[in-house]
């Protein structure tokens, strides 16, 4: 494995900083409170931290409506505490990734105020100013184009309208926004996750989307038209080339792009003879039906469609989007981290995952995300899945000695780092093995997935590499089901309790059970 870059056997963990650890009582989560908890990561075996937008904000958008792109904001810290967060995961022998956010600024940037001052301004066409707006939306509902008084014309912003979108066929965003790669990676940042990466070109003739002949009413009001011309357009590519091209100039960096489209459209961001991102961030299981034929669909098309030489990457969760937990039980919360931990490629997990971490409730009047507050009622509001880590069971949950600014949700009591620590067979302790089964089995990262099949609602496949054969067996279903398989032995099982048990010919798998077997 020595000679496979590191970010291709990485397990990558997602802080939400606003989320994880607050050191000072503010009730937010800051850098010296991500300092505070990095041995818990050390001890759980990830190899990488990608924290979302540390910079100064608004927080219209909760840090991804930047202000400055090269700074910390006062909530998170200083330049100072991130360079001892910095040293500190370094120390341990762990990555850092940070957040990116190219398509847009805040509307206070002051790239933006000088921008929006006169149409004579030499920043005029650094954003997307035009006389009259086309149909295109904001993907957080309503126009995407803002009507600016002081000037008498509109601006676009694929999101919210105190995120205007940045020109990026403008050379001197392109020149600045690359400098401000550099800025990062000097300071010895070893990557960068990409916001929105699919969006940052839009059409030179601004062309009217079509309709989307597929929306419903109760769907998302953004889904009532085709995002044809204001994403994935032909030019991205070159950009996103270029944008690598920067973190090239600096060894072992990794571009990691957030694109949400179909999977062959996905792989095109590895980019022509794979000069584009390292990882287009891959987010079927995000979407998937969760059965076994689903599961198995997902992991063929997928295999079927990457390019020869490009990275797999597979995601459970992020902060966008309803956590694993919620979406599919806690049992087979479970069987999803064994189906993670044993895929090919780099894995990202989402703070929270590894103890089981649901949604919280959020009350109407709770409610912080503008995303929820511009469409309510569509189950767009992300702050559910953004809620404080729960470290223990006390009322603020070891996550502040203040008032946490977005709540525990009811389960924390029972749902905390303290308790899973204490029960031997608790999730906590299945992610901790299974990261561990994944360092020490190379198949489990190298090998293509082999022989994937169903079996009633039993996925199945094997990784095979160099003699070692391991073959995963995971029960999506509630039925018990005994299978004919090799003989072997028990690596790992989702219940913890059946570790080093031989299987002769065939293999009783309990209802919402997951097996690693390697075979003789
Ligand atoms: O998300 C982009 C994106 O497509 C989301 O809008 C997603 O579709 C939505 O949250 C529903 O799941 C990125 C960031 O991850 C998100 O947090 C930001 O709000 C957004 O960009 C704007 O920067
Ligand atoms: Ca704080």
């Amino acid at each position: 494995m020595q000679k496979l870059s590191w970010w291709k056997h990485a397990v990558i963990y997602e802080i939400y900083p606003r989320s994880f650890q607050d050191s000072n009582g503010d009730g937010i989560g800051d850098l010296n409170g991500i300092i505070e908890r990095l041995d818990y990561l050390v001890r759980l075996g990830v190899d990488a931290v990608w924290i979302s937008p540390i910079y100064p904000s608004p927080m219209a958008d909760f840090g991804y409506d930047v202000a400055d792109y090269c700074n910390v904001d006062p909530i998170f810290g200083t330049l100072e505490t991130f360079h001892q967060l910095l040293s500190e995961v370094h120390r341990r022998g762990m990555k850092m990734i940070l957040d990116f956010v190219p398509n847009h600024t805040s509307n206070q940037h002051p790239w933006f105020l000088e921008s929006r001052s006169s149409r004579e301004s030499l920043k005029r066409d650094w954003y997307l100013w035009r006389n009259e707006p086309n149909n295109w939306l904001s993907n957080f509902g309503g126009s995407g184009w803002e009507y600016d008084e002081t000037t008498g014309q509109y601006y676009y912003h694929s999101f919210l309208k105190e995120q205007p979108d940045l020109n990026w066929r403008n050379p001197a965003v392109k020149k600045t926004m690359f400098d401000v790669l550099r800025f990062w990676l000097r300071r010895g940042v070893d990557g960068f996750r990409v916001d929105v990466m699919w969006m940052m070109i839009k059409d030179d003739q601004f062309r009217d989307n079509p309709f989307n002949p597929g929306y419903r009413l109760g769907q998302p009001s953004n889904s009532r038209l085709l995002p044809l011309y204001n994403s994935d357009r032909a030019e991205v590519h070159e950009l996103v080339s270029e944008m690598r091209s920067v973190v090239d100039e600096f060894p072992e960096r990794v571009l990691i792009g957030e694109i949400y489209l179909p999977v062959q459209q996905l792989m095109t961001y590895y980019g022509r003879d794979l000069t584009g991102a390292h990882l287009p961030f891959n987010f079927l299981l995000l979407q998937c039906a969760w059965n076994a034929q689903s599961i198995a669909q997902v992991l063929s098309d997928y295999q079927r469609a990457l390019p020869q030489g490009a990275w797999p990457n597979w995601v459970l969760g992020n902060h966008d989007n309803a956590r694993i937990a919620t979406r599919i039980g806690l049992r087979q919360a479970r069987v999803a981290a064994m189906l993670l931990l044993t895929l090919p490629g780099t894995l990202t997990m989402y703070y929270g995952e590894e103890i089981g971490m649901t949604n919280a409730p959020i009350s109407p009047d709770q409610v912080l995300d503008n995303a929820e507050k511009n469409e309510p009622g569509l189950g767009l509001g992300r702050d559910p899945e953004r809620t404080p880590m729960p470290w223990d069971g006390s009322t603020t949950g070891g996550f502040t000695t203040g008032w946490p600014w977005l709540p525990l949700g009811d389960k924390h009591a029972i749902v905390n780092v303290a308790a899973m620590e204490q029960n031997s067979d608790s999730i906590l302790h299945l992610y901790r093995k299974l990261i561990d089964l994944r360092r020490n089995r190379k198949s489990l990262v190298n090998a293509a997935l082999s022989e994937v099949s169903t079996e009633k609602n039993v996925l199945r496949y094997m990784r095979v590499e160099e003699g070692e054969r391991l073959l995963v067996l995971l029960n999506i279903g509630l039925d018990p089901i005994t299978l004919s398989i090799e003989s072997g032995i028990i690596l790992a099982s989702t219940s913890l309790d059946r570790d080093g048990e031989r299987i002769t010919s065939s293999v009783q798998i309990n209802a919402a059970e997951g097996l690693v077997i390697e075979l003789d």
